[in-house]
């Protein structure tokens, strides 16, 4: 049945959200995500508990946002629980002291527990769209996330109509969502260009009860200017690509990149794409962050596949200006199918990560401090680097003005075992730990990635143990961490302390 759908205020939006519903935003990081209604939303929850009244809503997205969604609803005590994943101040100090509940979640994994209802129902669909039908066609913007899911359970859906997006953006777009279990098939995509669905989301008009319109620009902020340490990671990923290249255990095409978020993953690309033996390459990965779309002009990265272009404005803007040239380039897809490990295994996948700290034997911890306090969440990096054709992390040797080293005897949270994780990559040098046995492991990572001061004392601590097929002991496991928090340095652990004197 087709009818004119209604504008409305984001005011009217909130009204259709009730404390204890479940909101399923879209956004994938900053990109695409509803910018309007959640501060509404946000004014509401304040003004209850003015009244005396509890006002608190699950929130699901694709990923992070920005602070219009994040910030803002995490400010007014807006949220109960959370999940898959965020980057926002407010929203991480809020999880950190334990007011809102956050599950950590892989990406890829979302959209089919949601339609399978593991989360219960989904109350209301906040989507920000650059072009809505009267029978139900919803053209998202920049980044698809697990938006077409949140449409499909929700039962109300709120559009934020923003006019910043060119009205051509329609055919940027791949949408398709799996069947599921027992009925499901393999997902046809043999080359990260191929395209399996639809341009746009279909819905049912009578779900859509208004729209809201907008002209908020995406939040993506920018990113930190490459320093020696970024650019001498980076300059370290390009040359052992390019040595695996030379020695033919990558194929002489090369093999489609994926890349995680932050400063060190947009440095990393950037030196791949001056490195003169690399040669252009695909991308299939979930953020096209700022460096891709400099290698894409030059002809360095033939095309990208993702969930969301999480962007600094004017490039966005640039994208949008040269619409004829980036649709030929890139293609948006639901998270589900960015990340999906079928397709990270069939394609060959080289997947490249941060982590926040590395132990001696491989296993990385790239989402909290000190094991205790959450930073961002695991995000996609789990889908990728367990089924990647090479997985590689990445990180400076130091943080927090050389005090902490991210080379430590044990990591203090475990998001990716020593199993999936086979290159670590620092400033200081390349571990590649293929066909390595823990002890093996342990004298490379130290020897190739640490910081030297830290190299000493991380040898210090293996030199006191002679056995095991992972040399490592629970009792000095945390020594260097405990250190840092008792000092605010890891340096100058004293191993005899907690072997004796020999
Ligand atoms: O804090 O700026 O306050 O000093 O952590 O560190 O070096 O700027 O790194 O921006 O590349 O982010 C792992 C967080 C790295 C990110 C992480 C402190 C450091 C600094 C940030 P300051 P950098 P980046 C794709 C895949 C998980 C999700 C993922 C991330 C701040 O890459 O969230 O990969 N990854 N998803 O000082 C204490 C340590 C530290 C430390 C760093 N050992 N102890 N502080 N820091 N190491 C994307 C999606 O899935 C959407």
């Amino acid at each position: 049945m087709k009818g004119k759908i209604p504008v409305i205020t984001a005011e009217e939006a909130a009204a259709y959200i009730n404390d204890g519903d479940t909101v399923g935003f879209s956004g994938f990081t900053p990109a695409g995500s509803a910018k309007v209604v959640p501060g509404a939303i946000a004014d509401r929850a304040v003004a209850a508990k003015k009244a005396g009244h509890r006002f608190q809503i699950g929130v699901m997205t694709g990923a992070s946002t920005g602070p219009s969604l994040d910030g803002v609803l995490a400010r007014a005590d807006a949220v109960s629980w959370r999940t898959p994943y965020q980057s926002d101040k407010d929203m991480r100090r809020n999880i950190n002291e334990g007011k809102v509940r956050f599950f950590d979640m892989h990406l890829s994994a979302l959209p089919q527990q949601v339609r399978y209802g593991f989360f219960g129902p989904i109350h209301c669909a906040v989507i920000e769209a650059a072009e809505v039908t009267e029978d139900g066609e919803i053209v998202p913007t920049s980044s698809v996330g697990a938006t077409p899911t949140f449409c499909h359970k929700a039962e109300k859906i709120i559009i934020e109509l923003n006019r910043r997006y060119p009205p051509n953006l329609r055919g940027l777009h791949d949408i398709y969502e799996p069947l599921d279990p027992p009925h499901r098939r393999e997902i046809p995509i043999y080359s990260p260009s191929d395209r399996i669905g639809s341009p746009v989301i279909k819905v049912d008009p009578r779900k859509i009860v208004g729209i809201v319109k907008t002209d908020r620009l995406d939040e993506s902020g920018t990113f930190a200017p490459l320093t020696e340490v970024t650019r001498q990671i980076g300059s370290n990923v390009a040359d052992f690509l390019a040595n695996e290249l030379k020695a033919g255990r990558l194929p002489k095409e090369f093999l489609p990149i994926q890349s995680g978020v932050g400063n060190v993953a947009n440095a990393v690309l950037g030196a791949m794409g001056e490195h003169p033996d690399i040669p252009p390459f695909h991308m299939y990965t979930e953020v096209v962050q700022d460096s891709v779309l400099a290698l894409m002009r030059r002809g360095k990265v033939r095309f990208a596949s993702t969930a969301a272009l999480t962007m600094s404005t004017d490039l966005l803007e640039t994208v949008y200006n040269h619409l004829n040239f980036f649709m030929k380039r890139l293609v948006l897809r639901p998270q589900e199918i960015t990340n999906n490990p079928e397709i990270v295994r069939r394609l060959g996948i080289i997947s490249i990560n941060t982590a926040i700290e590395v132990d001696l034997f491989g296993n990385v911890n790239s989402t909290h401090m000190m094991g205790r306090s959450l930073m961002n969440g695991i995000g996609g990096s789990g889908d990728f680097t367990r089924n990647a054709f090479l997985s590689i992390f990445t990180c400076p040797s130091t943080a927090k003005k050389n005090m902490i080293s991210t080379i430590v005897p044990l990591v203090s949270h475990m998001d990716h075992s020593e199993h999936s994780v086979q290159v670590v990559v620092t400033e200081n040098g390349v571990a590649d730990l293929r066909g390595k046995s823990p002890a093996e492991r342990a004298w490379l990572i130290a020897d190739r990635c640490a910081d030297a001061d830290f190299k000493n004392e991380l040898l210090g601590y293996f030199y006191h143990i002679r056995d095991g097929h992972t040399p490592q002991t629970l009792a000095a496991a945390y020594a260097m961490h405990q250190q840092f928090l008792q000092t605010g340095s890891m340096r100058g652990v004293v191993w005899d302390d907690y072997f004796g004197v020999t």
